[in-house]
């Protein structure tokens, strides 16, 4: 969907700021920081953090669009993911995020068990010694991130509204996890919206692929992937072997862990 029709100011230099929940107010906060030029817009009357605008930032100004929003006429809009703009001006959170981050980023997307797999892999980071801060569509919008000091490792849970709106996260690890429909009322097709998920393995060092998934499995290799599937793994990749009665996870030949020691339970888990 493309908004158009309101326009805000005319001519406006400015950043807007599309939407004024979570991910807006993150925004809001980090471009004051930067000094910039700033106007907020939200199709709801009164978003979750307009009290906390007024207050906090009295002097940014708050729109309520009531029709379509003109996004025209402003060097760049940063929308949230859960409204849809369009046009070449247009950039999310992430992307300001990914711009800016110091530390290498894990990115993690699928429809299913993004948050899961984002908290278990911060916290294997963490048990190996290693700082890792969890974000993005997990709750804590990416640029709060930023507020602390950089870690060892960025872990982030990303959704496909947000992967729309980034080009420069270039990830050391990234991986979709899965995929099926969801979100077709944000997109056109199902193609559409696999191609939106996929789009968090351009640039990405090394891309961590669900070789069990079709849509996967047809991606062209490249140098450096890893799969993973419940078959048993080439060298190098991850899966699951019998050893006697008791299945094991795999990288090639190597036993990596027990079925039977894993505390999380369920096939989707393994
Ligand atoms: N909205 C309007 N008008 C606007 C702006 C938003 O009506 O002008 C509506 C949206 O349609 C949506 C709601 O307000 O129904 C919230 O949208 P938002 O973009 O303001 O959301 P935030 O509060 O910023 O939270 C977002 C993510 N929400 C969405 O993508 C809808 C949160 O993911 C995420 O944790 C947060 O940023 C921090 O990164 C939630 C989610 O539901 C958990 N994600 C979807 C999912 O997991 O399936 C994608």
């Amino acid at each position: 969907m493309m908004m158009a029709a309101e326009r805000i100011l005319p001519g406006s230099g400015a950043v807007l700021v599309v939407g004024l929940g979570l991910t807006g107010w993150s925004v809001v906060r980090y471009l004051a920081l930067t000094g910039q030029d700033v106007v907020v817009t939200d199709t709801r009357k009164k978003p979750p953090y307009l009290d906390a605008l007024l207050t906090e930032f009295p002097g940014i100004p708050f729109h309520h669009a009531k029709g379509e929003i003109e996004a025209e006429g402003f060097a760049t809009v940063i929308a949230s993911p859960g409204i849809a703009v369009t046009g070449s001006n247009v950039i999310g959170d992430v992307e300001l995020f990914a711009r800016e981050a110091k530390a290498p980023i894990i990115a993690i997307t699928g429809s299913n068990g993004k948050s899961t797999v984002t908290m278990l892999v911060q916290r294997m980071l963490d048990c190996a010694g290693t700082q890792a801060l969890a974000g993005g569509n997990i709750g804590t919008p990416v640029l709060d991130l930023l507020s602390k000091p950089a870690p060892d490792y960025y872990v982030l849970e990303l959704s496909s509204f947000q992967l729309d709106t980034t080009t420069s996260l270039r990830p050391l690890a990234a991986v979709v996890l899965n995929v099926s429909e969801d979100h077709l009322d944000r997109y056109d097709t199902m193609a559409d919206y696999v191609s939106s998920k996929l789009h968090i393995y351009h640039g990405a060092v090394r891309r961590i692929i669900n070789r069990d998934d079709p849509r996967m499995r047809s991606l062209p290799s490249r140098n450096g992937d890893i799969s993973f599937g419940m078959d048993e793994p080439s060298s190098g990749d991850l899966g699951i072997r019998l050893y006697g009665k008791e299945r094991w996870l795999c990288c090639g030949d190597n036993r990596l862990v027990a079925e039977s020691a894993l505390s999380l339970r369920g096939e989707q888990n393994i």
